[in-house]
């Protein structure tokens, strides 16, 4: 039977229809059930040695079309929906995205599991199946408002195996159910994504909003993923998930090891933990405290073989998100863990006098990164300049004790997903012009390099762009109800809300943008500026951010003597499936974060591959960016992490300096606070902001202010020759191979996991 005649069938079995009758839902879930088909066709990777990503986060976004490229039949499905009047755009509508994730770290897991199998490699991921994962951001009187994302319908990825284990708490025993979503790789085999549940887990506990019975924790502790990034959770619920899914994983693990025949003593021989940042790091004593009470080890053969078998991913350096466990908690929830990790606390403090490594402060607290880093063999950064500050200082104490395990791995994206799925347009142009062996070889990319002064090619990436801003225009029109402008420039930040990552920054840009054009200066090309961010509940300055975008928005776009000069738009909702209609048509991407404060990043990189340049700071992987384009093919601006660790030391950033000395940043900052913007907004919001920027300015927003508004008003400039623009644009796809994460994975497995 060929596709279409075997899609008929299940149409005609689930529905009575062929495919052409049926509602896009309908068809949706008659090619989900055809996908997952082929992917039980499909052969399981194997191999003696396996890799377990384990995370509480796997930002997979939808998986339709994903799944049906890296099963070879996107092209063909494709055909057959458009005979039939359909599309596949059109149905994927009809797919819900899970929200398993926050953010970057999350998507990266997502990124790196496609990786792993893309690259034949047997590895699965190990996290929790939360049933309304992170909250859905809604908009209201200029506010952002949070409610649950119902995800899970009664046909999706999801598959129930049946497996179950029991995982005891301190205080009540649950029972836990495995789901698993199948990973299949570009034209290779099968990996798992491994989701754990809870048997008991009530979805009628949520009342209003996400707001639930903390205390019930058999019934609530799937519910949701922390909405977090970047900052503590702190409390007692989030320690519950953590040991929940490491208490699961382990017995995955062991399981599997069993069943394969491996003597547990050869562990590390047939198994890598890869622990994403420290959420999972339980899994440590857990494998402990399994191995030495249930498979008769001693306490030095257990640590031994744990130690050689788990290594951990560092992604950020911001104090407030290194988790530091109040002992006490730990004892409330896993008291069988206390133990352990005393005895892994005491022999570190046998060996090491400085107060800076040991495990258990003298306050009680368990610093969670100290357990990986001296129980662990491997300990790695997220990107070059990352990787040098947890060296020389955050964890310098560590280094200079285990100089050996320190290496770094610079983070990559799928290009399946941030390429292939996101801009067929561009993917097949790159075909036509340099042939298709970047699809497996990033680093062909630059093939296109040959082309940087062919017109015709040049001409064709910027019609391309031009594409992907006409779909966009109409997508953002029905969404949001907002109509841009197709031939405007198209400068766009989307990423988690965090004052590090100084949206406000790009938010006073705009105001003093707005203001020249009030004075009569008006930009030459007019100008769209989009924000996408969700922002954690409990994130006060965060939320006042927000406000200030959605009430400088509704000034500008209804002021007639301004919207014709410039747009502002935040979208809502951001998430996986809105980055892939955004990046696209970006042709400035945002990547201002305060020098030393961003790992990485990693849509720096997806902006990079689609043709848009870079506005940047000396920060993360733009660090890299930079190196591989060039001074001419990227816009850096502002203090270098140096100087701005040495403010930190030194505690001699003033803010108010840079406002009283400039009359630009101090009309723009005064704005916030004006009558004008009062008129709209909310005065508690705003104030609270203003005074935020004058007297703390813990990110340093002024102190870049000036320079950024300089590099950017150049990149606008620069936009109008044509020419040269579309050779920027050219270089940086043509440069872009370098972060794929088959790259990164490559390397992981060379270094860190070594499977054949
Ligand atoms: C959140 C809480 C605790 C520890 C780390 C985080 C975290 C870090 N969440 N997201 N990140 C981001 O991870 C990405 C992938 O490595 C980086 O590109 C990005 O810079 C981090 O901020």
């Amino acid at each position: 039977m060929n596709l279409e005649q075997t899609l008929n069938e299940i149409t005609g079995k689930l529905y009575g229809k062929n495919i052409g009758a049926c509602t896009d839902a309908q068809l949706y879930t008659g090619v989900l059930q055809l996908t997952k088909e082929k992917m039980a066709e499909t052969p399981a990777i194997t191999g003696d040695k396996k890799v377990y990503y384990i995370s509480m986060e796997f930002l997979i976004g939808k998986l339709l079309s994903n799944n049906l490229i890296n099963l070879g039949i996107y092209e063909e499905l494709s055909d057959i929906l458009k005979k039939n009047g359909k599309t596949i755009a059109d149905i994927e509508e009809a797919e819900p995205e899970p929200s398993l994730g926050n953010g970057g770290l999350g998507r990266l897991a997502a990124c790196f599991l496609d990786s792993i199998a893309t690259l034949g490699l047997p590895g699965d991921g190990i996290g929790l199946n939360y049933h309304f994962g992170l909250f859905k951001q809604v908009f209201k009187d200029h506010l952002q408002n949070a409610e649950k994302n119902d995800w899970i319908q009664k046909d999706s990825w999801l598959n129930n195996t049946g497996t179950k284990f029991e995982v005891a708490f301190g205080d009540r025993k649950v029972t836990s159910v495995l789901y698993d979503i199948d990973v299949v790789g570009y034209e290779n085999g099968l990996n798992k994504l491994h989701l754990f549940d809870v048997e008991t887990v009530d979805e009628s506990l949520v009342k209003k909003g996400i707001t639930f019975d903390k205390e019930a924790i058999e019934k609530n502790l799937t519910l949701f993923l922390y909405p977090d990034d970047s900052d503590e959770a702190g409390n007692l619920l989030r320690i519950y998930q953590e040991y929940f899914m490491v208490c699961n994983g382990a017995q995955l693990i062991l399981k599997e090891v069993k069943e394969k025949g491996y003597d547990l003593h050869t562990l590390p021989e047939h198994v890598a933990i890869q622990i994403n940042d420290t959420h999972p790091t339980m899994v440590i004593p857990e494998l402990i405290r399994i191995l030495t009470t249930e498979e008769g080890f001693t306490m030095d053969e257990a640590i031994d073989v744990v130690s050689r078998t788990c290594a951990y991913t560092n992604h950020t350096i911001l104090a407030e998100a290194l988790e530091k466990w109040p002992l006490a908690y730990i004892e409330k929830v896993v008291p069988q863990l206390v133990p352990i990790i005393k005895e892994l606390s005491d022999r570190v403090a046998k060996k090491y006098k400085d107060e800076k490594v040991q495990i258990i402060d003298k306050d009680k607290r368990v610093h969670m990164a100290h357990i990986d880093i001296h129980y662990g063999y491997s300990v790695n950064g997220v990107a070059a300049i990352h990787t040098e500050i947890l060296k020389e200082s955050e964890l310098n104490h560590f280094y200079k004790i285990y100089p050996e395990k320190f290496n770094n791995k610079t983070n990559g994206i799928t290009f399946r997903r941030w390429l292939l799925s996101c801009n067929h347009e561009l993917a097949a142009f790159l075909t036509q012009t340099i042939g298709d062996g970047y699809k497996k070889d990033a680093e062909e990319l630059q093939k296109l390099l040959e082309h940087k002064d062919d017109q015709a090619v040049l001409d064709a990436i910027y019609d391309i762009k031009k594409t992907k801003k006409a779909e966009l225009v109409s997508y953002i029109k029905e969404k949001e109800g907002v109509e841009l402008n197709p031939d405007s420039i198209f400068d766009i930040q989307v990423k988690r809300l965090h004052e590090y990552k100084r949206q406000q920054m790009n938010a006073l840009y705009i105001i003093h943008k707005y203001l020249e054009i009030k004075g009569g200066r008006k930009p030459s090309t007019p100008l769209t500026f989009i924000f996408g961010a969700k922002a954690a509940p409990a994130y006060v300055i965060a939320q006042d951010i927000i406000h200030l975008l959605l009430v400088m928005s509704d000034i500008i776009n209804n002021d007639p003597e301004v919207s014709p000069y410039m747009k502002l738009v935040m979208v809502e909702n951001y998430n996986v499936s809105y980055a892939e209609k955004l990046i696209p048509a970006c042709d400035i991407s945002e990547q201002i974060s305060l020098a030393s404060k961003e790992a990485s990043g990693t849509g720096n990189m997806k902006f990079m591959l689609n043709g848009a340049v870079t506005l940047g700071t000396s920060d993360g992987a733009n660090v890299e960016i930079h190196e591989l384009v060039g001074d001419d093919n990227i816009y850096i601006f502002g203090k270098d992490s140096d100087t701005v660790i040495k403010h930190y030391e030194k505690a001699d950033y003033v803010s108010k300096d840079y406002y009283k000395k400039s009359p630009v940043i101090k009309e723009a900052v005064d704005f916030i606070v004006s009558k004008e913007v009062l008129k709209v907004g909310k005065k508690e919001n705003l104030e609270r902001l203003y005074n935020e920027l004058l007297n703390k300015d813990w990110f340093m927003t002024l102190l870049d202010l000036e320079d950024y508004i300089k590099v950017k008003d150049q990149a606008f400039a620069d936009y109008e020759d044509q020419q040269k623009w579309k050779k920027m644009m050219l270089v940086n796809i043509a440069k872009a191979g370098f972060f794929s994460s088959d790259r990164t994975i490559a390397e992981y497995n060379r270094d860190i996991w070594k499977l054949k």
